[in-house]
């Protein structure tokens, strides 16, 4: 998912009438998104949300979007991080997920568990939003072109992850010897393969790899 700046309603009206302060009622302090759920308000001033004349502060939360954030500046509301959920088989991937994934926590398993031996463990295609029971669906580079100097490396993408295009001269490489080629954190890409290019690249042996970030990590 993009960087997961949830705009959803602003809270108060920005006009010229006065309107008094409050904070959340708290025996009416949940609101609900169909994509959300149910939003706790809190009501708590120190923690949770404070709806002003044109402001709010605090933070909601939401069982399906995490904490979420009640920007002052633009009476917004926004998602700063994401809450994996609940691991109670304890085998390091959110429940939620194998859930979603496979109806159950019985098929998937952390580590280097791999149940659809496509060379990508269930916790690595789990970070990257593949899926772990496809062997043709997984993060990988699938093209790298070169014109020149110039590097355009093509990899299998998810709009729900960031990447970081990584590159060095030679393997096998030490732990921090794969620095970042360039781009920097790239943002969730809309389709698949995503691409991103390398200007200026003289050597003449060069390796990429890629990285999957998850957006707003608890
Ligand atoms: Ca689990
Ligand atoms: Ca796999
Ligand atoms: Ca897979």
């Amino acid at each position: 998912m993009k960087h997961r700046n949830l705009v959803l309603t602003a809270f108060a009206l920005l006009t010229g009438v006065a309107l008094a302060d409050s904070n959340v009622d708290p025996a009416h302090k949940h609101a609900y998104g169909a994509n959300l759920g149910w939003i706790d308000m809190r009501g708590d001033v120190s923690h949770g949300a404070v709806i002003g004349q044109a402001y709010c502060t605090g933070y909601v939360w939401s069982a399906n979007a995490g904490w979420i954030g009640l920007s002052n500046a633009q009476a917004c509301v926004r998602t700063t991080t994401l809450d994996p959920g609940p691991d109670r088989d304890g085998d390091g991937l959110p429940d939620a997920w194998e859930y979603a994934r496979t109806g159950g926590t019985n098929i998937l398993s952390g580590g280097g568990h791999d149940a659809d031996h496509d060379g990508a463990s269930d916790l690595a295609e789990c970070l990257a939003d593949t899926d772990p029971l496809d062997p043709d669906d997984r993060l990988e580079v699938v093209a790298i072109a070169v014109s020149g100097t110039t590097n355009t490396v093509r990899w299998t993408a998810r709009p729900t992850r960031s990447y970081r295009l990584e590159a060095t001269n030679r393997l096998p490489s030490a732990v921090g010897e794969w620095p970042d080629a360039g781009p920097g954190v790239i943002a969730p890409p809309v389709s698949s393969p995503a691409m991103a290019t390398v200007s200026g690249v003289t050597e003449t042996t060069r390796f990429y790899r890629v990285r999957a970030i998850v957006p707003l990590p608890n």
